[in-house]
């Protein structure tokens, strides 16, 4: 699998439309949930979800605050895959 190009992402990022950005060569997005309750709930859906796919994500909890980084890191970038997760994410939250 190929890393996807600078311009690809960029296109990509705006075709999406939600908070992802790009931070260090990953893609990353910070979601903010009502209570702890609720973001340990997309937590856990997510990681059903990128189980199922074998592409997980680098993230941290704090409180009701979920912070998500995206990279495939056999391509060595951010591939379509990673496009997939954020997006499976974005539906769930
Ligand atoms: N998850 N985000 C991410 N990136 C990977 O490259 C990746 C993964 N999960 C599993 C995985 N790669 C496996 O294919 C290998 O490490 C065997």
């Amino acid at each position: 699998m190929k890393p996807m190009e600078n311009e690809a992402i960029r296109l990509e990022l705006e075709e999406i439309d939600s908070d992802w950005h790009l931070d260090g060569g990953k893609l990353h997005r910070l979601f903010v949930f009502s209570d702890f309750v609720e973001a340990f709930g997309f937590m856990t859906q997510a990681a059903i979800h990128a189980e199922k796919m074998n592409h997980h994500p680098e993230w941290s909890n704090v409180y009701k605050k979920v912070e998500v980084f995206l990279v495939t890191h056999e391509a060595g970038g951010i591939t379509e895959r990673d496009f997939e997760l954020a997006g499976i994410m974005d539906s769930l939250a």
